[in-house]
């Protein structure tokens, strides 16, 4: 189909995403009869989780609070297997989802969207489809993810090598077989926390190539039989009205008590006890100080660096696994199973690239600028293009063909994290300077998605062709969003929280990029309910357009 020459588009809405987020908006869409459709560049749905195929990929938020809360049936038929189930259960949780309610109808997939472009005569997208064809729609919806751009380092020689070598993004869909082999892994993120724990015991030989250490702390994970499961389903209502209250969207509140009136015995006792315990407790339950007072957070990454201390065997290994230019808990927080104690075995080994940094691939494995090593299998677990990388990648263009490329490369701006001026009718449910990238995602996915969905419900009751936010309400909200970065000690870290990538140009260290707003989810979702009450001041709305909501005619008229 494609009658991109008449003004009636093909569809009232494209979805760009069978992610998360994608899989819900479509849902919430198919509901009103909305003509809809979702464009995926896999083959699959799921995003996140249908790519990260890597061994120890899994949920760092408690199963039972990552699954959507839309649908009571759902989430009492549902059972999880774990506190922090792995990704082929999360992958088979959405199929799930999409068969149950029947949205696989909607999908298109291998569609990747190459460009979109906003033609304002016809108030209408045209989107360009790696498969040839040009869709065009009224408005547009990205659920492109955060992390789901990744990069490679920038290494001379990455294409000499003979061996096996892929990010851990694109790890192998059929089973890998790394028992006889030595494999080399680049970076110590989140995901090669996850990976080092979980095939360290698997390998012939694994060594680590760590450019920096970061903190991190035990996930605690534990299996979750029937009948906590039927305990569980008891307590839903309980469990997302406290992760609705909570600014991390968990069930973990933050300790308001002052750090520093809590006597310290009292505080370590606490630690002791969070440490223990499953999930971003350690984190998210602690003291807020911890997140804004230097020495609070000193006195506490003190706390973690003697864990540390006492679970890896080698008092050198051990001092190199503790960071030193950074304080916990202000870049992401990796949850670990088995990672430090992974260093206490005899063919796992560490190489520090701050002594020695990468020089080059080569045929046979890595070199350093002192030493050369001998690999099978090098495994890149070098991180992502975040939050606006996807983006980046589909030459969006909007009034007066701007690219959106170029109004974000010195200043990422939006409204709400969800408009863009300039771009009409291109809505982002998890964009940007939304709430999603600091929370329990599918919790601000949920939040962003039905916020859209009454703007657009809004939109067509009242006849709107064109939604525009206007550059003063960007900006208010973009100021709002850089402001709060000044009070929170993880402006200063090198991290995808603060837009930092060495190996994106224009991304490396000295950049700040605002990419997240930190004021946490009661905060957000205030924010969007008070422009919403406000009838949608800062937005411009124009035309008489009659969307073509079949079903949801009479329900919103
Ligand atoms: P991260 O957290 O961005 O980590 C990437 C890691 O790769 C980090 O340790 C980097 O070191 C390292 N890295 C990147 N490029 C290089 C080069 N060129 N040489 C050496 N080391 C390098 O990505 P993850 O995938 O682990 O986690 C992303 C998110 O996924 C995570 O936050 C969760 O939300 C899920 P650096 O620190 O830059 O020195």
């Amino acid at each position: 189909m494609n009658n991109s020459d008449t003004t009636s588009p093909d569809y009232e809405v494209i979805v760009i995403g069978a992610g998360v987020a994608g899989i819900y908006q479509i849902k919430r869409l198919a509901d009103l009869g909305v003509h809809a459709t979702v464009l995926e560049a896999d083959s699959g749905l799921g995003g996140t989780w249908y790519n990260n195929r890597y061994p120890g990929a899994r949920f760092d938020s408690e199963s039972y609070t990552y699954g959507y809360s839309f649908s009571k049936e759902l989430l009492e038929e549902w059972y999880w297997k774990e506190a922090f189930s792995g990704q082929p259960e999360n992958l088979r949780y959405l199929n799930h989802v999409v068969d149950k309610f029947d949205l696989r109808q909607y999908m298109q997939f291998n569609c990747r969207v190459d460009a979109a472009h906003w033609n304002e005569e016809k108030t209408l997208w045209r989107l360009s489809v790696c498969d040839g064809r040009v869709l065009t729609c009224r408005f547009v919806i990205m659920a492109l993810g955060l992390l789901s751009i990744p990069t490679l380092p920038r290494l001379e020689g990455m294409s000499d090598f003979k061996g096996r070598s892929f990010h851990t993004f694109d790890w192998p869909h059929k089973p890998l077989d790394l028992s006889d082999k030595k494999v080399g892994i680049i970076g110590t993120g989140a995901t090669a926390i996850q990976v080092i724990g979980e095939i360290a015991d698997k390998v012939g030989d694994l060594t680590v190539f760590q450019r920096r250490p970061n903190w991190c702390a035990p996930l605690n994970n534990y299996e979750i039989n029937d009948a906590e499961m039927d305990r569980i389903h008891s307590r839903y209502d309980d469990i997302f009205e406290i992760c609705l209250r909570t600014p991390g969207g968990f069930e973990h509140e933050p300790d308001r008590r002052g750090f520093f009136e809590v006597p310290r015995e009292e505080r370590v006792a606490m630690w002791d006890q969070l440490y223990d315990e499953p999930g971003f407790g350690i984190w998210l339950q602690n003291f807020r100080e911890i997140f804004t007072d230097e020495d609070a957070n000193a006195e506490f990454s003190e706390y973690i660096a003697d864990r540390i201390r006492k679970r890896v065997t080698d008092p050198e290994t051990a001092e190199k696994l503790i960071p030193r230019d950074h304080g916990f808990g202000v870049q992401r927080v990796p949850l670990e199973t088995n990672y430090l104690e992974a260093y206490n075995q005899t063919n796992v080994h560490l190489v520090d690239l701050s002594d020695a940094p990468l020089d080059r691939v080569t045929e046979t494995g890595l070199r350093t600028t002192d030493a050369e090593y001998d690999l099978d299998v090098i495994i890149y677990a070098t991180g992502f293009d975040a939050m606006t990388g996807a983006h980046d990648r589909i030459d969006i263009r909007g009034v007066n063909g701007q690219k959106l490329r170029d109004k974000w490369r010195d200043r990422i701006s939006t409204c709400l994290g969800v408009f863009i001026h300039g771009y009409p009718n291109l809505m982002m449910p998890n964009g940007p300077q939304s709430g999603s990238a600091s929370t329990n995602y599918p919790r601000g996915i949920e939040t962003g998605v039905n916020w859209c969905m009454d703007f657009l419900e809004h939109a067509w009751a009242h006849g709107h062709n064109r939604i525009e936010v206007t550059a003063p309400e960007e900006e208010r909200w973009t100021k709002h969003v850089e402001q709060m970065y000044e009070v929170m000690l993880m402006r200063k870290a090198k991290s995808w929280f603060t837009g930092y990538n060495s190996n994106v140009e224009g991304h490396e260290e000295g950049t700040i990029r605002y990419l997240v707003y930190n004021g946490g989810m009661p905060k957000y979702r205030k924010a969007l309910n008070d422009v919403a009450d406000a009838g949608y001041k800062g937005f411009i709305f124009s035309g008489d357009h009659k969307a073509t909501v079949d079903a949801a005619s009479a329900s919103v008229a």
